[in-house]
């Protein structure tokens, strides 16, 4: 019996434990307070508090030098990809634009700009794809795309120089809407410079002439109606990571 003793704990022991616990509790809050306004204070950064973004910039560079270039995007029968296809974003779409007249501005390098129809790019190996096509904002939707690769494009049109950037830029005709894509995700085989949907032409608010389909990457890089595509080492400039979003929106 007189061995339990020593587990006990005395009134007066017990009432300290208790204090202690309480000062701690309270110093661990103020701590929270306090981290919590000094990020406040902090300056932003392309959209994102600057330690924020440090953070998404490392899960970038991590994540992006690890995966996503290497997998292949999981791929669907025919008939999983749905007829009434979603409309999603119009940025960059505004309605003076003339179809008609449209021609790919591919920008090799400054003040060498070739212009190419969507007859000739339509002349060149196909490719389609049908994927789960992934919305930020929650959503996804099996569809069905079909194009030229963007590998294929580059081989046909030689741009060995222009794809050892790091980067790829796509700017809408009217420059609204604009993405940058790091050259592994461009070259990627599923990557498609694209013109078709269920098999017909693109529908005007899907991107009609040109859209960039990128399995790889959420639906904000998918930009719908490439106005002009040119490279870089620097980032290009992109839409929604001026918002604050992660550059990379690798999937
Ligand atoms: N020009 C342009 N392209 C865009 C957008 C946009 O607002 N403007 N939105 C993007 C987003 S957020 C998504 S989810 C997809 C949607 O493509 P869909 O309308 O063909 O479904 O387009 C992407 N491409
Ligand atoms: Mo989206």
């Amino acid at each position: 019996m007189t061995d339990h003793k020593e587990f006990l704990i005395s009134p007066k022991a017990l009432r300290k434990k208790t204090i202690i616990a309480f000062a701690v509790f309270f110093i661990m809050i103020i701590a929270v307070v306090l981290a919590w306004k000094w990020l406040q204070r902090q300056p932003e950064e392309q959209g994102a508090l600057k330690p924020l973004r440090k953070v998404l910039n490392y899960n970038e560079s991590f994540f992006g030098n690890f995966f996503s270039h290497n997998h292949l995007a999981k791929t669907f029968p025919l008939n999983a990809a749905v007829k009434n296809v979603r409309v999603n974003g119009s940025e960059g779409m505004s309605d003076d634009f003339d179809p008609a007249t449209w021609k790919l501005h591919l920008v090799r390098s400054s003040g060498d700009t070739q212009l190419i129809t969507l007859d000739e790019i339509k002349a060149l190996p196909k490719t389609e794809i049908i994927f789960d096509f992934k919305c930020i904002e929650g959503w996804s939707q099996v569809t069905h795309w079909g194009g030229v690769t963007f590998a294929d494009f580059a081989k046909k049109y030689g741009l060995s120089n222009e794809t050892s950037k790091k980067y790829a830029g796509l700017i809408t005709p009217d420059k609204g809407y604009y993405v940058g894509i790091d050259m592994a995700s461009m070259l990627h085989p599923q990557t498609i410079l694209c013109y078709e949907m269920n098999g017909k032409p693109l529908p005007l608010n899907n991107g009609y002439p040109l859209r960039l389909i990128i399995p790889v990457k959420y639906g904000i890089k998918h930009l719908k109606r490439i106005g002009s595509l040119f490279f870089s080492n620097e980032r290009p400039p992109d839409y929604w990571y001026e918002q604050g979003y992660d550059y990379y929106s690798g999937l």
